[in-house]
């Protein structure tokens, strides 16, 4: 049995054959390396030729042809690396050791780190700071680059997801998921290079991608932090209603005379919903640990 799986997604990858030829070099016979392809018969002859195994994906997506590549894969570590020329086979290794040394379950590469000249656009590089600022904060997680297409993970870490079905969020299903399970994660300082191949095969429409991803993460917050999603929620409007209670009160002292009655109404408003919403936090998270109370009882 391999220890290590290695996972390499493509589509139409003209870069491909040279990140798997090093692949194969570095890692020989302590690895298994799975492409999963959906592109043309031509291009897996290449790959095969090389001395990867070879997956056609018949799935849609990124999230499903790691999972296809996943659910086939017979290491102890699972792991994947774009092969698009982007990511280094050496910063790789650092990844896979990481997880290894028992550091933690799922270990990812932080392309913020290394980032070279080029590699990213500023507005994708925006949008993943917000959204991996998003999923930290509501998971508690210490990850800074939620969307590398580098990563591992231990086999008990995917095997508690791999019957999870996925949704478009990349990387982030997986850190989500793994979140939701209590696995702990960490990522490391790794070179990002610009793309060979000009063309991004991951979504045509990079804004709509991000705001599922967005949506997908807040989603699963909702059920497991409430208190802090809530709370947060609560303490924003709170805020809000203080700010326009100062103005109308403001006005008061000055004038003498109590004019504002919409703003007075609306400051009012917002901090009572506000602190509905920090108390319809506290219920769920108090639902939540009965749940799981029970939940170790029957198991225990
Ligand atoms: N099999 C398969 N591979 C995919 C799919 N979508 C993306 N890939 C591959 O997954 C890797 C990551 O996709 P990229 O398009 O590079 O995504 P990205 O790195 O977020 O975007 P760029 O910054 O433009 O490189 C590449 O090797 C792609 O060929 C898919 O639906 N199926
Ligand atoms: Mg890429």
């Amino acid at each position: 049995m391999p220890k290590l799986s290695i996972i390499t997604p493509t589509m139409n990858e003209h870069a491909a054959p040279k990140t798997i030829r090093e692949l194969v070099r570095s890692f020989g016979k302590s690895a298994e390396i799975i492409v999963v392809d959906k592109s043309s018969e031509a291009n897996r002859k290449k790959l095969l030729n090389i001395g990867a195994k070879v997956i056609v994906q018949r799935s849609t997506g990124y999230e499903n042809a790691l999972m296809d590549g996943f659910r086939a894969a017979k290491g102890n570590i699972i792991s994947t690396i774009d092969p698009d020329g982007t990511y280094s086979v050496e910063d790789f290794k650092h990844v896979v050791n990481t997880v290894k040394s028992g550091q933690a379950d799922f270990v990812s590469g932080n392309r913020f780190g290394k980032l070279h000249k080029g590699a990213m656009t500023t507005s994708i590089a925006i949008g993943n700071k917000f959204l991996t600022g998003l999923f930290r904060f509501l998971y508690k997680k210490d990850i800074h680059d939620g969307l590398s297409g580098s990563f591992a993970m231990t086999r008990k870490a995917f095997e508690s997801i791999r019957d999870e079905e996925t949704y478009r969020a990349g990387t982030l299903f997986f850190e989500i998921e793994l979140a939701r399970r209590g696995f702990n994660m960490v990522d490391i300082p790794i070179n990002y290079h610009p793309r060979v191949d000009s063309v991004s095969k991951i979504s045509k429409a990079k804004p709509i991608y991000g705001m599922n991803i967005a949506r997908h993460t807040i989603r699963f917050a909702r059920d497991y932090n409430p208190l802090l999603m809530f709370g947060s929620i609560g303490v924003g409007l709170i805020l809000i209603g203080l700010i326009i209670g100062a103005f109308v009160l403001t006005n008061y002292f000055y004038t003498g005379s109590l004019i504002e009655i919409g703003r007075a109404l609306v400051s009012f408003m917002l901090i009572v919903l506000g602190f509905l919403s920090i108390l319809g936090g506290l219920i769920l998270d108090l639902l939540l640990r009965i749940e799981k109370e029970l939940l170790k009882n029957r198991k225990g």
